[in-house]
């Protein structure tokens, strides 16, 4: 169901009452399967859907609620169409009523470091993002220190990689991400773009995640909506490397690969 034949655009779909860039807008399931099948018509090849917000600060939420807020909408999405879902979750027993519901991805901002977590991907069967993050939502901007950026993320990439192994999650089925704005400064966030090659050469495709984040709000300043820097953030990522982006604005950032896929192919057949 997913193909990994990118570079994909992934529409994040919202389902919380506080997420901080479309808080509250999609949090009825019909509104939301609306929001998705746009997104479909827009380009995505796959939505996220997600219903605990990670945004710094933000309130815990229940399993029973983040069961409530992102079932109904997976059984909506995939009652309409055959789109890939994701399901943004870092929650065992929501990783195991998504797949039932007929999700595609598991796409967890934890890495599967929760209690279970291994075990309920494992179980589903489906492919799993690793994300890297320092800290908890809570703390994690709070002073974001590493030894060695790439070094240290590299590392957490292979231990979970491993653990996944272990669990029984072959690494045909890992996806893995950076996690931009995770425990990162402004200045550590722009040097992983630079450097996304270097965790490509791990052998897995990308997960990039830069839409409307506070690195592309810093450089282009407060008044605005993050639109063309953050379609800016995903060419270059796509160009370092990146397979699957994430992204709030699905039909600039389709427009936009297409004309980087393109001018890519001509300098393949020129080569
Ligand atoms: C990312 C993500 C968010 C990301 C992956 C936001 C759920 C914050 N960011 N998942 N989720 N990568 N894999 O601003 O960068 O969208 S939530």
């Amino acid at each position: 169901m997913l193909s990994l034949e990118l570079p994909a655009v992934m529409g994040v779909l919202n389902v919380t009452p506080d997420s901080f860039s479309d808080g509250g807008q999609f949090n009825d399931p019909e509104r939301a399967t609306a929001r998705a099948l746009q997104m479909v018509a827009e380009g995505a090849q796959i939505i996220d859907v997600g219903g605990e917000s990670t945004r710094p600060g933000a309130e815990p939420v229940s399993i029973a609620e983040e069961l409530t807020r992102t079932i109904p909408v997976i059984e909506a999405i995939r009652a309409r169409c055959d789109i890939a879902i994701s399901i943004d979750t870092s929650t065992p027993e929501v990783m195991h009523a998504a797949a039932e519901a007929g999700a595609s991805l598991i796409n967890d901002v934890r890495a599967l470091r929760r209690p279970g977590a291994l075990e309920a991907a494992a179980k589903s069967g489906l492919p799993v993002c690793l994300m890297h993050m320092q800290g908890e939502p809570a703390n994690m901007q709070d002073n974001p220190r590493y030894d060695d950026l790439l070094a240290d993320i590299r590392a957490f990439f292979l231990e979970r990689m491993e653990q996944c192994a272990g669990a029984g999650i072959s690494e045909e089925r890992v996806l893995l991400d950076p996690g931009f704005g995770f425990g990162k400064t402004p200045e550590q966030n722009l040097l992983l773009i630079n450097r996304l090659a270097e965790f490509a050469a791990l052998g897995r495709p990308l997960l990039v995640g830069l839409s409307r984040k506070s690195t592309i709000g810093k450089i282009v300043g407060a008044a605005s909506d993050r639109l063309f820097g953050s379609v800016a953030g995903a060419v270059v990522a796509t160009i370092n490397g990146a397979s699957i982006l994430r992204v709030h604005d699905v039909a600039a950032t389709v427009e936009a690969l297409k004309v980087v896929t393109a001018i890519d192919r001509e300098r393949v057949r020129d080569a």
